[in-house]
């Protein structure tokens, strides 16, 4: 059964009106370009298969009901109190398809809202740091798009997820995992400049060169919303107010040196991490460009080490991941997402991911760390709708 196939069912059971559609949006991988995001820079990832869908049915009256396979209860809320509900809070899972209506609406404020009912059902692995609520944003943006004819295309849609991240759900987070679900190509990932939202898919060619992309996740849990995340902001902003412009963009690596001297320790390398990271991004586009997907591992390499000493966002279960897969064969290897835990990438030959798998197994067992989830990940096509 697909996340579609499941969706279709949980709406069957929840209503006898019949089903309009279905859409689904994928969860993301980001290659490299980490914490850039929200400074107004480069980011490069990847939409990946697992995906989350959304069955929608008309209602009669005004309210929107949302269920989900990975909650027993459903959640509804009329749209005449979908404000009050999200300033309210409190909403758990159901804030991400509820603050996505809310969200909707206001950007488009001439759709046409009527009451539906929403039946979720995603394979996107939760807290793998591998975007599983940008994967339900894009497909309830998507439906709602259609169902409401809001008329919106797929940037607005993804802003219309970012901001019911940041401001339903209270993440204080970028737009690049809502720009990775909805303008996925399959094998190629988005480069995206957060400053203007430019896309070009880039050809990755993994397949052809033998390459795969091996996920380790750790299962060390992490939430965006508190603590580390939202400390990195802050500091990116200081840096930024220090040089007096309007977001870390605007620095590059000739800058580096005043900053050193104009910037407290902690903040220096927060920046640090950011203006690399940006180059970093841009040499990884140009290195694929130029010279195929095995040119890059160096820079996934020297992505992870700048996340680890100088932004320090890695945990030693990512660490261990990514040590183990490169001493396995891996090219590159790195951590992906917003760190404090979830997952680790590494770019390796397809035939060593088996011995590789069992290294990062042993690997983990002798430090005396949680089991991992290990699988493979394959870039693919952004949301949709299926049915
Ligand atoms: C999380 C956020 F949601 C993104 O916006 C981004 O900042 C990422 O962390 C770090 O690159 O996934």
């Amino acid at each position: 059964m697909t996340a579609v196939d499941d969706a279709r069912a949980l709406l069957t059971s929840l209503t006898d009106a019949p089903i309009v559609g279905v859409w689904s949006a994928p969860g993301r991988a980001n290659l490299i370009g980490e914490h850039t995001d929200y400074n107004e820079g480069f980011v490069f990832p990847f939409a990946i298969a697992q995906r989350t869908a959304a069955a929608v049915a008309l209602r009669d009256d005004d309210v929107i009901r949302v269920r989900s396979t990975f909650s027993p209860d459903a959640v509804e809320v009329s749209l005449a109190g979908l404000d009050a509900a999200i300033a309210a809070g409190g909403l758990d899972w159901a804030g991400y398809p509820l603050g996505v209506a809310w969200a909707l609406r206001q950007a488009a404020p001439d759709a046409e809202t009527r009451g539906v009912d929403i039946a979720l059902a995603s394979d996107v692995p939760v807290g793998a740091g591998l975007s599983s609520s940008a994967a339900i944003e894009g497909a309830v943006a998507s439906a709602l798009n259609d169902v409401w004819n809001a008329g919106l295309d797929k940037v607005a849609l993804a802003r219309v997820g970012r901001v019911a991240e940041n401001d339903a759900v209270g993440a204080p987070t970028g737009i690049m995992d809502q720009m990775a679900s909805m303008l996925g190509v399959a094998d190629a990932a988005t480069f995206l400049d957060c400053r203007s939202l430019d896309t070009r898919a880039v050809p990755l060619g993994f397949a052809d060169a033998g390459l795969s992309i091996l996920v380790t996740d750790t299962l060390v849990e992490h939430a965006h919303s508190t603590g580390g995340y939202r400390e990195r902001r802050d500091a990116c902003e200081r840096g930024a107010a220090a040089f007096g412009v309007s977001s870390l963009r605007d620095l590059t690596v000739d800058d580096l040196p005043r900053a050193e001297q104009i910037l407290d320790d902690v903040t220096f390398r927060r920046v640090r991490h950011v203006i690399t990271e940006n180059q970093r991004v841009l040499d990884t586009v140009a290195a694929l460009d130029a010279d195929g997907p095995s040119a890059i591992g160096d820079l996934l390499v020297a992505s992870h080490a700048s996340m680890r000493d100088d932004f320090e966002i890695s945990v030693p279960e990512l660490d261990l991941a990514v040590d183990t897969a490169l001493s396995n064969g891996a090219l590159g290897a790195r951590m992906t997402g917003g760190g404090f835990g979830g997952a680790a990438i590494a770019l390796i030959p397809t035939g060593l991911v088996p011995a590789a798998t069992a290294a990062l197994r042993a690997a983990f067992a002798a430090s005396g760390f949680r089991a991992p989830n290990i699988f493979t990940v394959t870039p693919s096509a952004g949301a949709r709708r299926d049915v």
